[in-house]
């Protein structure tokens, strides 16, 4: 069984990684794996799941994740490195709890972390803390970004070096509070504030990086994922609407956006023309996992893909959750085949 948060150790450990499919990391609860190529090395960012004694409820309390680590490996397959822990709930001045899931960039020998967080008003927040390393550790600026809300930021460098940040997540996650800009919730129910099923679902967001980094360059857009005859996903289309988790890579020319359609438990994509989409359905890249959430990032590794992702197969429980790694393909078209997590 996995550690408690109390014997997080700060201190470089390396275990063996076993095999693809099979739990990267089995001495702490980890999910939501962003990854990428850092210095030639594959380095992850997950949530540090805890065995909370916070109850279950329908806003995710139960999740009540307080700290990060950060971990590598050579390649796919290789020895996995924990960086131990990077940054601590008690060291972000603004934030209170629910370190949710994060992601990482970097810029001009700069590593940033991006993380979601509940402020002193229990409203989500995204946050920024800064390392000299990939594996951190991270100091956290002393105010969330500027302007900022809900949960779930990924990262993604275009070619030409810009940044931009994409987020989002409905129901625990509050983007369904801020459909009039400001935090409006009607009332004490996650799915409150949601629009009708007849109407387009609730748009995921992106906003260029500022040059620093540190905050939004821009207004906030909403992101458009259209069917294939242009309308836009409704929200009643649980299948295929967005949910959270929301992570851009690029292959061939196009930019594709997946995300998780949470209560249905599909990590989904749609492809677009541009960093901003608009972006068209396409179907599900990975179909559901055991345990309610279903999280992922996509990254290219010396010119083969892969998907990181989590289940619950070490604990049973949907709150401890364990990364996982398996080969993507994207089909000649440009489609992604399906991946099925239940068959080994
Ligand atoms: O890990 C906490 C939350 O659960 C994440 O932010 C969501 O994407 C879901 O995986």
């Amino acid at each position: 069984s996995c550690e408690s948060p109390q014997q997080d150790t700060t201190e470089e450990e390396t275990t063996e990684n076993g095999f693809l499919n099979e739990p990267l990391i089995s001495d702490h609860y980890t999910a939501d794996p962003s990854a990428h190529v850092f210095e030639g090395r594959i380095y992850i960012y997950p949530s540090h799941d805890v065995e909370s004694v916070v109850e279950e409820d329908d806003s995710g309390a139960h999740f009540n994740m307080r700290d990060y680590h950060v971990y590598s490996m050579e390649r796919p397959g290789g020895e996995i490195t924990d960086h131990g822990m990077v940054l601590d709930v008690d060291d972000v001045p603004w934030a209170k709890r629910q370190m949710w899931a994060p992601d990482a960039a970097t810029k001009d020998g700069k590593y940033y972390l991006y993380f979601p967080a509940k402020d002193q008003e229990d409203i989500f927040r995204l946050g920024v803390a800064v390392a000299d390393s990939p594996a951190g550790p991270f100091t956290a600026q002393p105010d969330p970004m500027e302007g900022s809300f809900s949960i779930d930021p990924a990262v993604f460098e275009d070619h030409d070096g810009q940044h931009y940040i994409y987020w989002g997540g409905i129901w625990g996650g509050q983007l369904q509070k801020w459909r009039t800009g400001e935090y409006l919730s009607t009332g004490t129910s996650p799915y409150d504030d949601e629009p009708a099923d007849d109407e387009p679902a609730i748009a995921p967001k992106v906003a260029r990086l500022s040059s620093d980094m540190l905050q939004f360059g821009e207004e906030p857009r909403d992101i458009q994922i259209l069917d294939e005859d242009g309308s836009p996903i409704l929200a009643g289309d649980h299948d295929r609407r967005f949910f959270e988790a929301a992570w851009v890579h690029h292959y061939n020319d196009k930019y594709y956006f997946s995300y998780s359609t949470g209560d249905t438990h599909n990590i989904a994509y749609a492809i677009g023309d541009s960093p901003y989409g608009p972006f068209t359905y396409q179907g599900v890249i990975l179909k559901p996992v055991e345990g309610w959430t279903n999280h992922h990032s996509i990254v290219e590794f010396e010119g083969k893909w892969y998907i990181f992702y989590h289940d619950t197969e070490l604990s049973g429980e949907t709150h401890l959750r364990n990364i996982k790694m398996t080969e993507l393909k994207h089909r000649p078209d440009g489609t992604i085949e399906t991946i099925d997590p239940m068959r080994r």
